[in-house]
């Protein structure tokens, strides 16, 4: 049985993405010009950013007997990721998202979480040593809640550092997830969801942060797209902010996504790097999947980045 230091417990779901001139009405059926497929899941999204930037990464989700389910795991596989503990259920179909994006970039799109939603304590039980021996374990909320929170705290309680990124958000989340979070990293409506602020700048995003500690959590991070993110941490607990670079963005699918699986790797494999430092790099590698179209097509391998990053 392989280690692995970054182990995410979470969502892998096949984009299908049909591009229109335009977006149809109820009822109506229309030709779009372009078709693809797409490999997606905020879980599986983080993984294989992690992995890329040179993470032994293992990935803990469920999906379906059926071709979409073969094919994520054998892209999961290419991509350098353990499937151990990839599930594969007759209960339900792989989750996918349905997407239909029209010539403005406005967009429909329909999740069914399938497979995902099947994930459960027993899944976890068969990892259990894989995730007490971890550096840092990485959960959403794109699989059952409850799930999610089990994972957490089985880490927690065994000393991984534990990352959580409330995403989808939902308002009332259970006050454990605080409690058992080293570290919580949202976005801007994310951060609005949970706390009832709307955060249009990084003095917000500080506001929220506070908060998100008086909840119980180490250190929150809140996601500011183009101007980076702001940390705030019961052991530094003035907010900092800290600046992206400016680039050009072609696509900002994923970006929050290649930034939790970028922070992950510099918390397993940079512990004692400066964690201002450690966000800064993972803004820079975030900002380089905007500037390339597609979700995981755009996260940038090792290899492909400055090597002063590492
Ligand atoms: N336009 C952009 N320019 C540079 N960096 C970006 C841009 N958009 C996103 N990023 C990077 O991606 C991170 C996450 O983006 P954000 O939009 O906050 O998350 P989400 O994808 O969850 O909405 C940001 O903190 C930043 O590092
Ligand atoms: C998947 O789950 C079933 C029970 O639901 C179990 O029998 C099987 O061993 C599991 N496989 C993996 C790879 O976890
Ligand atoms: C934050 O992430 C959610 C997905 O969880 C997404 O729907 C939303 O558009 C994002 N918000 C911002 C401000 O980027
Ligand atoms: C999924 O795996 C990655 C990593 O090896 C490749 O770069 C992708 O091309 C691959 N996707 C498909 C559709 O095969």
């Amino acid at each position: 049985m392989a280690v692995a230091e970054v182990v995410v417990v979470g969502s892998c779901m096949t984009d299908l993405v049909s591009l229109t001139s335009r977006l149809p009405k109820a009822g109506e059926t229309i030709h779009g010009h372009r078709f693809f497929t797409g490999f997606g899941g905020k879980g599986a999204n983080q993984c294989v950013q992690a992995a890329r930037l040179g993470a032994k990464a293992s990935m803990i989700c469920k999906v379906g007997k059926d071709s979409f389910g073969n094919d994520y795991i054998g892209n999961l596989t290419k991509n350098g990721i353990p499937t151990e503990f990839v599930n594969q259920t007759e209960e339900a179909a792989t989750g996918a998202a349905s997407i239909i994006v029209n010539s403005e970039g406005q967009n429909f799109i329909v999740i069914v979480a399938g497979a995902n939603l099947l994930l459960n304590s027993d899944d976890l039980k068969r990892a259990a040593h894989v995730i007490s021996k971890a550096k840092v374990m990485v959960c959403q909320l794109e699989i059952t809640p409850s799930v999610s929170l089990e994972a957490l705290k089985m880490a927690h309680t065994s000393g991984v550092k534990t990352l959580f990124n409330p995403a989808p958000a939902i308002a009332d989340l259970d006050p454990q997830f605080y409690t058992h979070s080293d570290i919580i990293c949202c976005n801007e409506s994310e951060a609005e969801l949970l706390t009832g602020i709307a955060v249009g700048n990084a003095e917000d995003a500080g506001r929220v942060g506070l908060i998100l500690l008086e909840r119980g959590c180490k250190t929150a991070i809140v996601t500011l797209g183009p101007e980076g993110c702001v940390v705030v941490s019961t052991k530094e607990p003035i907010p900092k902010h800290v600046q992206a670079q400016k680039v050009t963005a072609v696509d900002t699918t994923g970006a929050g996504d290649s930034f939790v699986g970028s922070l992950a790797f510099y918390l397993a494999y940079y512990p004692n790097l400066p964690l201002e430092e450690m966000l800064r790099k993972s803004n820079f590698i975030a900002s380089v999947s905007v500037q390339a179209t597609g979700t995981q097509t755009s996260y940038p391998f090792r290899k492909e980045l400055p090597q002063g990053l590492f």
